[in-house]
């Protein structure tokens, strides 16, 4: 196993649209392995394959408090989405920052597993809120993108800050 490099917003690789995986083979399952490892070692509860500059459909969630409810989704499609919900999110690829974000309460969603075998799954809350999430980082999408100009400047001066000092 492995801990891969995360990606910090604003590298323009964030915002490649990830491809759908073709076939769910070895080297498909080394990197949920991998990815798997370097969100738990974070610590984190979801990773999008973009994040480590791997641009295909690929994500990985838990958001049990155990750590120990894996969740792989794999050409994730969401098919059903109703009412809407305030969470203050973070990401791993912006680092210290935390806002709010307006999404759909309740999902459903239809994905390959790690088997690619294909499953569908009703998600409220944190669940419903960190599919969106990481399922918007395939389509190259960062959530400070829903904030406004402003906040979303000041997150990206204060990264590039950060990075420069590191
Ligand atoms: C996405 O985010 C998410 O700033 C997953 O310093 C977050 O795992 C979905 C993290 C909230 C729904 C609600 C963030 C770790 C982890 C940080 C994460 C940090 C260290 C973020
Ligand atoms: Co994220």
């Amino acid at each position: 196993m492995a801990i891969l490099e995360i990606l910090n917003y604003p590298d323009p690789r964030l915002h490649t649209v990830a491809k759908p995986v073709k076939e769910v083979d070895t080297h498909i399952r080394r990197l949920i392995k991998d990815m798997a490892e370097t969100m738990y070692a974070a610590p984190g509860i979801g990773l999008a394959a973009t994040q480590v500059n791997q641009h295909i459909q690929l994500i990985v969630i838990d958001t049990s408090e155990t750590k120990d409810q894996l969740l792989v989704l794999i050409n994730p499609k969401i098919i059903a989405r109703s009412g809407s919900q305030d969470y203050e999110e973070g990401c791993l690829s912006v680092p210290g920052i935390y806002e709010s974000v307006t999404r759909a309460e309740k999902i459903t969603v239809q994905a390959l597993d790690a088997n690619g075998t294909q499953f569908t799954l009703d998600a409220d809350g944190l669940l419903s809120v960190c599919i969106q999430h990481e399922m918007d980082h395939l389509l190259g999408k960062v959530f400070v993108e829903y904030l406004s100009p402003l906040k979303r400047n000041r997150i990206k001066t204060k990264m590039v800050k950060l990075q420069r000092d590191r």
